[in-house]
């Protein structure tokens, strides 16, 4: 047996890099820069010095979802982590985890943290995207606290320690010693599938698919990414579906050249095998596993109508929570649907700004089950990040209970049926990439400005092709208080709220690799049952006509265009500054 004293243990000098600052969810930029002399290096030794009592003698779970680069980074994680005396790393095999499959195994395994080699849904490649995100011993994401420490080693830092380790073979799983590490590869998918069986009535869903005349027909698309195995293992291997009921299974490191990112714009080869093969359930995950889209026959899930059903329904149908639901959550621009769901069942609502490292401490504190953000991401307190296979599981388990009631339902009898108990919310979320940071920012000081100004509140506001105007009712730059730790985050997004119960959001992206995206989100919630099957962008319109207008986004961007808009019922994509319009 090897003790650490037998291994050499070197100290690298470095310089700073600058930009290590982590974003929504970790590290993202081009394989190009991580691949710069110590760039890497630096981020990792940054990572295991913030670690919360420090990396000495811990166990960090090491893996992502598979994209280029990442054989390389987990390497030099193997070889910094031995440098900085962790004692123990376990690995998905060929360094494959699903983003919700580490949050599992950190839990399971009461490891220390966790290290992910991913940029999500960004596309991948040697010209595109990595990504480094760091989590914590609850198995979500560092908080703020942590990022921002990380942040400020970056910016000064002078060395790093590692061990000159040869790479380690990441094919076999099993236990194995590398230097004075101990190494578990596990298989990537095992610990995750075993914790969703506990959490769901697999039976029950069985049931429907298997003994309904006509047979449901079902498609699961992991767009290349790392959900592939996972969806094998639960659509073919558990629910007993055939083989043609998943695609793009096989993770690459480039997605296929796709880009992983499940909506109606980048899931298209869902969209398109949905509709032409009259598909009832159709489902996609994103990159690594975190995002969903729900997709059936002529039905599209908004992602804030999502969790706001799987909230209704779960305590009916989902044994993991049949002793109750805690209390429910959503992201600062997702729409109020959850809300009224809360409002109704009694439930305490949390509205905490994007990003789901906000979601940990509520759920560690006993005080949230089920949260979800307007970004196709789902998910609740089984682990401590968003779960697309979650979501897709509990929109199967939903589906089998509301053909119990009523047999033949469909996605859309279950939309129809919230929105008649509930009312619907309307919301859209238009997406301008990569504009010039400087614009972006002049266009958010406009915004702030015009906020503080006074006789803002209280003003109306009008469209520019119809009558119709809205009374400013508040305005503001979003700031939340943990109620569990009391941490601050201010300026999380700008808000107007209007009196008739709309709003207008802006915010600008931390995830993107480039430049500056432009986050517009409008939401109109309705009673009026004649509205209910309509596409949300028709209702919309005037309030991203006062949108447009109150923020002079054009004027400040110079883009008369979004790149992707979300809709209601539906996602379409201008691409490269194309028109929106012309790409439905
Ligand atoms: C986006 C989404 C946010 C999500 C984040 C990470 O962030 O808006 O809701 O939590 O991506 O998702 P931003 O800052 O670009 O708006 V994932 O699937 O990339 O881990
Ligand atoms: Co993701």
């Amino acid at each position: 047996m090897s003790n650490n004293s037998e291994f050499k243990r070197t100290t690298v000098q470095t310089t700073p890099h600058s930009g290590q600052k982590p974003g929504t969810s970790g590290l993202r930029k081009k394989v190009k820069v991580f691949q710069q002399k110590h760039y890497t290096e630096n981020f990792i030794q940054a990572t295991l010095s913030a670690m919360p009592g420090g990396c000495e003698g811990k166990t960090l779970v090491v893996g992502g979802d598979g994209r280029f680069f990442s054989p390389e980074a987990t390497q030099i994680i193997l070889r910094l982590a031995a440098g900085n005396g962790v004692s123990h790393i376990i690995i998905g095999q060929d360094s494959i985890l699903s983003t919700p499959a580490v949050s599992a195994l950190i839990r399971s395994k009461k490891a220390d943290g966790g290290i992910l080699l991913t940029a999500s849904h960004n596309p991948g490649g040697p010209n595109n995207d990595f990504g480094i995100k760091f989590n914590i011993s609850n198995g979500g994401p560092a908080p703020e606290e942590v990022t921002n420490k990380i942040y400020k080693i970056t910016e000064d830092i002078k060395e790093y320690h590692e061990v000159d380790l040869p790479d380690l073979d990441l094919s076999k799983t099993g236990e194995f010693t590398h230097g004075p590490l101990k190494i578990t590869i596990v298989d990537p998918v095992s610990n995750y599938l075993s914790l969703l069986q506990s959490i769901f009535d697999f039976d029950a869903i069985k049931e429907w698919l298997h003994n309904t005349n006509p047979k449901p027909t079902v498609l699961f698309d992991a767009l290349n990414g790392v959900t592939g195995p996972y969806g094998r293992a639960i659509f073919v291997d558990t629910l007993g579906l055939d083989e043609k009921s998943i695609q793009n299974c096989t993770p690459s490191p480039d997605f296929g050249g796709g880009h992983p990112d499940p909506n109606l714009t980048y899931a298209h080869t869902l969209v398109e095998a949905v509709e032409k093969n009259n598909i009832l359930f159709g489902a996609a995950s994103d990159g690594d596993g975190d995002r969903n889209m729900i997709y059936g026959k002529g039905a599209f899930v908004t992602p804030s109508d999502s969790v706001a059903i799987i909230a209704d329904w779960a305590e009916k149908c989902i044994p993991y929570f049949k002793s109750g639901v805690k209390g429910l959550a959503r992201s600062m621009p997702t729409s109020g649907a959850i809300d009224i769901v809360a409002k109704k069942r009694g439930l305490e609502v949390f509205e905490v700004p994007t990003g789901w490292k906000f979601f940990g401490n509520l759920m560690d504190a006993g005080r949230l089950s089920i949260c979800g953000e307007e970004s196709f991401g789902t998910g609740s307190d089984h682990i401590r990040e968003k779960d697309g296979v979650w979501a897709i599981v509990a929109w199967l388990q939903i589906l089998a209970a509301a053909n119990k009631e009523k047999p033949g339902s469909d996605i859309n009898d279950v939309l129809m049926m919230h929105w008649k108990k509930y009312g619907r919310s309307f919301f859209s979320r238009y997406d301008y990439e990569e504009c010039e940071s400087a614009g972006a920012e002049k266009m958010m000081a406009h915004l702030r400005e015009l906020f503080e100004s006074s006789g803002f509140v209280g003003s109306d506001l009008s469209a520019t092709s119809s009558s119709a105007s809205f009374k400013v009712a508040s305005a503001d730059d979003f700031s939340y208080t943990d109620p569990i730790d009391g941490s601050v985050s201010s300026k999380q997004g700008l808000y107007i709220k209007f009196e008739d119960g709309s709003r207008i959001i802006f915010r600008l992206s931390g995830t993107g690799s480039s430049g500056a995206t432009i986050r517009l989100y409008v939401e109109k919630y309705s009673q009026d049952e004649s509205e209910y099957g309509k596409d949300a962008q028709d209702g919309l319109k005037p309030l991203i006509e006062v949108a447009l207008k109150v923020s002079k986004l054009q004027e400040f961007t110079g883009r008369d265009k979004p790149d992707v808009i979300t809709v209601s019922r539906g996602a379409r994509v201008g691409g490269a500054r194309r028109d929106p319009d012309m790409m439905c």
